[in-house]
């Protein structure tokens, strides 16, 4: 099988330098030599951990409460084409982040080409504790690695082009084909989108409640069988026992079991047509040595994996 794989070395979603050094850690680890050696994918890379620091202005001051616009607007446009022209190809594509405001371009990127190449709608699956879903208006912290729903689900509007006007409605994905699993932490305004607009939503509490296997049937019922899945995956959903070097850890997430089996569910419905992993956060370390990014490297390797196939027998 075909796999695009693109890195994005990009921190500006957040306010945590780190979060660009990711890439680079997974790769090192090993990750892209399995998916080529031990799950025998044909990869589709250009050896490069993108900055954009080309697209990178000068300046760039906040707008509607929005810290950098510009620059994340300027990569999440040049990644949507980039994540564009492999699933135009037929090819799943991975990317390795970067904070969680690239999914605005790697969401864009699948949800055109699906569209063009297969007629339909997609769904996404977002695992996190968190449901970064508010809009510029609701943010109590500006920034965007909070907003990217808002902005893929036309809840959060802006004509600017260069503010993330050049989101268009084949970018975008309805609120219906969206799941959210291992929720935690959600912002007061954020609750109230959730509840007005009908959210699937699954929290620990759920997780916790009915297990994850039956989470998984629910969530995967939801969306209906064969709708292509891109499964957006920020690192922070795992418990920080499991991934504790990313920018905002919440205690009481999901053990690496749990992360990995979502994982494998997704593989499994043979739907899956992109993939991000997002938030890992190397330079974050609570642990002694490195400890702790080398503890959340290899999480955020065993997710992709999973996604990717490695547990069938
Ligand atoms: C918070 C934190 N809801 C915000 N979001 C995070 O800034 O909007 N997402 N950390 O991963
Ligand atoms: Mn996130
Ligand atoms: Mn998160």
């Amino acid at each position: 099988d075909q796999l695009g794989v693109v890195a994005v070395g990009f921190s500006g979603g957040q306010c945590k330098p780190g979060v660009d050094a990711a890439p680079s850690a997974l790769i090192s680890s090993g990750l892209l030599t399995q998916l080529r050696e031990d799950l025998g994918y044909k990869l589709y890379h250009d050896d490069t951990v993108h900055s954009y620091k080309e697209l990178l202005p000068a300046s760039d001051p906040d707008y509607r409460g929005m810290k950098n616009p510009l620059a994340v607007s300027a990569v999440t446009r040049k990644l949507c084409d980039q994540v564009y022209t492999h699933a135009k190809e037929g090819r799943c594509v991975l990317t390795l982040g970067g904070d969680h405001s690239i999914a605005i371009g790697t969401i864009a990127g699948t949800a055109k080409a699906i569209r063009e190449r297969l007629h339909r709608e997609m769904a996404v699956i977002w695992v996190d504790a968190h449901t970064d879903i508010n809009t510029p208006e609701t943010s109590e912290s500006g920034n965007v690695h909070g907003m990217p729903v808002a902005f893929l689900t036309g809840l959060a509007k802006e004509s600017r082009e260069d503010v993330f006007g050049w989101l268009k409605e084949e970018n975008m994905i309805s609120l219906k084909k969206l799941v959210y699993i291992g929720l935690r932490d959600v912002d007061r305004g954020e609750k109230l989108i959730l509840r007005e607009h009908g959210i699937k939503a699954f929290s620990m509490h759920d997780i916790d409640r009915h297990g994850i296997g039956r989470v998984m049937e629910m969530a995967l019922g939801h969306i209906g069988n064969d709708t292509p899945i891109h499964l957006s995956f920020d690192v922070d959903a795992l418990d920080p026992m499991w991934a504790p070097s990313t920018g905002t850890p919440v205690r009481g997430g999901l053990t690496l079991r749990e992360g990995d089996f979502i994982a494998e569910c997704v593989h499994e419905t043979g739907c899956l047509v992109a993939m991000d992993l997002v938030e890992v956060n190397p330079t974050l370390e609570p642990g002694i040595d490195d400890i702790g990014a080398h503890q959340t490297v290899r999480s955020g390797c065993s997710l992709v994996r999973c996604a990717l196939g490695e547990s069938l027998l």
